[in-house]
């Protein structure tokens, strides 16, 4: 029988590429999108018409109830976040309310409606925040620092808690950064990659950042949303790491982006410190040694290969902007 998946969170870069992985796969593919002036849609205009967008917002549980009611899942991913972390200390409360509680409500609704419904949890590598050790696996402690990463802990354990209180299958993926040409603008590796492809076309003549000493294990966004897939496959709900096991400054990011296009990343950054964080997670490189036993999952993008791509794709839509 054909197996219906629901993922909230379909619109940002994770929804629409495991959208695209799980209709390959033979899903029913169910979105949950919240009701906007504007649409958003663009991430997944591609694939519109062979999947079911259903109104709701993880804010309201009985939108919640009513969707699950409706799509009735086998599966049920929660992507659905306030993602960006410096937004998350300009609005902590939202942040609590979507990021933690929303996790909360999507469990209890489907506690409620289907408790047979297999759960996956959008956890981060931001719980590990201040370095306590490297590299970091499931046994790591948490110790957050953003509201962002705080409230991603809490979703964390609620779903652990689920699991165990209920017997839900509800697993957590602590996914280190990804990145993609789908990757929103706001974030370094694209507002790096963006700003070299506008540099070089002419419709850009400065970059400015915040710290480069911070350092991040980057992967690839659709390799990662097949762990997603695969911790939900597995005989037992569990929690995973997810990470390349590299870890690189934002500072190489820069000039690797840089010196692809050939140009001297020393003429165009300037520092700025409004892109300075109040706290700052200084060293995440992951352990996904439980995830490649257990899951068979190993990352097929490493660092320059990713950047190589995300230039290309932005080279490719500012030409298609200029022309
Ligand atoms: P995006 O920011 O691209 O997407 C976030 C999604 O959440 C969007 O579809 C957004 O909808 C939706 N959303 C926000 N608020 C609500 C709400 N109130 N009700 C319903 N939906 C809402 O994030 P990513 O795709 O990068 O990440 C997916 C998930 O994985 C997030 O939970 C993120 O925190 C987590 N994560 C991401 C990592 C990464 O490196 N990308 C690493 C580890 C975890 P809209 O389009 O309407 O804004
Ligand atoms: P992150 O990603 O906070 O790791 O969260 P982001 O790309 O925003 O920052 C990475 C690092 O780059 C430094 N930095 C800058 N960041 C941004 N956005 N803009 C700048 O101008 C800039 N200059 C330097 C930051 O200080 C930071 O150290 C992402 C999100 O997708 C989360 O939702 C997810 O949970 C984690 O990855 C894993």
């Amino acid at each position: 029988m054909q197996k219906r998946a629901l993922i909230t969170g379909i619109t940002g870069q994770d929804g629409s590429y495991l959208a695209e992985f799980l209709l390959n796969k033979g899903y029913e593919v169910y979105g949950l999108v919240r009701r906007t002036s504007t649409t958003k849609l663009e991430r997944i205009s591609h694939i519109q018409d062979q999947i079911r967008l259903v109104s709701g917002d993880i804010l309201d549980a009985r939108s919640l109830q009513h969707v699950l009611e409706l799509a009735q899942p086998d599966e049920v991913y929660n992507l659905a976040a306030q993602s960006f972390v410096p937004e998350s200390w300009t609005q902590p409360i939202l942040t609590g309310e979507v990021t933690a509680l929303g996790v909360t409500r999507l469990l209890d609704a489907i506690h409620m409606v289907n408790p047979k419904i297999r759960f996956y949890q959008a956890s981060t590598s931001e719980m590990f925040g201040k370095v306590r050790e490297t590299p970091q696996n499931e046994l790591t402690p948490f110790y957050p620092r953003s509201p962002y990463g705080v409230a991603k802990v809490y979703g964390h354990w609620i779903t652990v808690n689920y699991r165990e209180s209920y017997g839900l299958y509800a697993c957590s993926g602590i996914l280190f950064n990804h990145e993609s040409p789908r990757r929103g603008l706001e974030f370094v590796t694209r507002k790096v990659t963006n700003a070299v492809a506008r540099i070089e076309a002419g419709l850009q003549t400065e970059l400015r950042l915040g710290n480069l000493d911070a350092r991040r294990d980057w992967g690839y966004a659709p390799d990662y949303v097949e762990a997603m897939w695969l911790m939900l496959q597995q005989e037992e709900p569990d929690d995973y790491v997810i990470a390349t096991g590299q870890t690189h400054s934002v500072y190489e990011w820069v000039v690797t982006a840089f010196n692809l296009a050939g140009l001297d990343w020393e003429r165009y950054v300037v520092i700025d410190p409004k892109y300075v964080r109040p706290a700052e997670v200084e060293l995440l490189v992951g352990d996904a040694g439980k995830a490649e036993r257990q899951l068979g999952w190993k990352p097929t993008v490493h660092f320059q290969d990713l950047i190589q791509i995300m230039l290309e794709a932005d080279r490719k839509m500012v030409h298609e902007e200029i022309v």
